[in-house]
């Protein structure tokens, strides 16, 4: 198996709403293995540092104070193709036009309270990874029905 990781965030308002677990829940029962995981409120300093590709648009302010306006569910999923198959789970930025089935979909209903965040690309996905986590709090191990997932 090609495994690859990918950094996914429940964003405060996915945290607010109760819906830490129902995200969760939709990575592990894909098979996904959950490698990395903690709660914090990020700075807005850092909030501008995880969104820097936008900083040229019009929302990149409003953004970066709601990233950093309370507690987010930082994690790192492990797994082959999770990187653009997380993206699959998560759906379309604007809720209102992501898939039935997607988190935002289910979820969510308008861009700038869609709850989640996921890398959309390998380089990125290296990146806020690196950004958000020490390398030592990233785990490897074995899940015994892992050969059930991939044969
Ligand atoms: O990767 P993804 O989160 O799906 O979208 P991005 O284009 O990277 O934008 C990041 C973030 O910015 C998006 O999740 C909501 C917010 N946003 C917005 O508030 N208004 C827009 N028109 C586009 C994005
Ligand atoms: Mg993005």
């Amino acid at each position: 198996a090609e495994m690859e990781r990918t950094f996914i965030a429940i964003k405060p308002d996915g945290v607010q709403r109760g819906l830490i677990a129902e995200i969760i829940s939709r990575f592990e029962r894909k098979g996904f293995k959950l490698v990395a995981i903690k709660i914090v409120v990020p700075s807005k300093d850092f909030a501008q540092k995880h969104y820097h590709d936008l900083k040229e648009r019009p929302f990149f302010n409003g953004l970066c104070d709601f990233l950093s306006s309370g507690p987010v569910i930082a994690m790192v999923w492990e797994g082959e193709g999770v990187i653009k198959y997380g993206r699959k789970l998560i759906g379309a930025t604007d809720p209102q036009k992501s898939e039935p089935g997607t988190i935002r979909g289910d979820l969510a209903v308008v861009v700038g309270r869609n709850i989640i965040h996921g890398s959309d690309g390998p380089e990125t996905a290296q990146d806020e990874i690196k950004l958000w986590f020490k390398p030592e709090e990233l785990v490897s191990y074995m899940i015994s029905g892992e050969k059930w997932i991939y044969g």
